[in-house]
């Protein structure tokens, strides 16, 4: 059996939707965000660092979205690496440069805009490398469907979190068609859906 410690408004939303592509049965295990937005203690209680997403399964407990996509895809042998050299590589890339490269400054600009009057030096930089990002992933997506080819991989689901929560908080818009459209397509599949109605609360859909 498998258990996901869910996080609401979180990355672990990604987890759901590759466990409902997969067609797995898995149980989920709630925790709501304090005010601050932090997870509650009881995340703890699972895993020393207390942050979402957590699987359990056989025994084993697993942290790292990337790290547990990988384990989901090498163990149910779908939405991997695609065979050839070329998807394989950008497979690697994108598994890593969702959390790796993307969400540090997404973060740099969460922190920023909470600092108010006292972040307002930063904005313009965090903004610029931002928009180094979506240039460059937009033209990535210009003539193919998904991150890795034509066919749906981990490494789209991985991208889904920060290019969700770009586009509700950092200027992620109609200047980069081919993201918009391409989150379009994350949107419009049946699992998605699925996923949004299992795990409840989820402020970037
Ligand atoms: N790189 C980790 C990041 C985990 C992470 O920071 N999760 C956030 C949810 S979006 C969290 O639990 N935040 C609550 C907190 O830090 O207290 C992963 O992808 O699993």
């Amino acid at each position: 059996m498998i258990i996901i410690h869910h996080l609401n408004n979180s990355r672990s939303q990604r987890l759901l939707w590759m466990l409902e592509e997969l067609q797995l049965d898995y149980e989920i295990k709630r925790y709501e965000r304090e005010k601050d937005m932090s997870a509650p203690a009881s995340l703890r209680a699972v895993h020393p660092l207390g942050k979402s997403p957590v699987l359990e399964e056989d025994a084993v407990t697993y942290v790292e979205s990337g790290a547990i996509m990988t384990h989901l895809a090498d163990k149910h042998g779908r939405f991997g690496p695609p065979e050839d050299p070329e998807g394989a590589r950008r497979w690697h890339q994108y598994m890593h440069y969702a959390e790796g490269s993307l969400m540090p400054p997404l973060f740099g600009k969460l922190i920023v805009m909470k600092l108010g009057f006292l972040g307002m030096p930063a904005r313009k930089p965090v903004q610029s490398r931002l928009d180094d990002h979506f240039r460059y992933l937009d033209d990535e997506l210009s003539g193919r469907a998904w991150f890795c080819g034509d066919e749906l991989t981990a490494a789209d689901i991985m991208m889904s979190f920060p290019l969700e929560a770009a586009q509700a908080r950092a200027g992620l818009d109609e200047r980069y068609p081919n993201i918009l459209a391409w989150l379009k397509r994350c949107h419009d599949r049946p699992a998605y859906a699925r996923a949004l109605e299992r795990g409840g609360e989820y402020a970037y859909a």
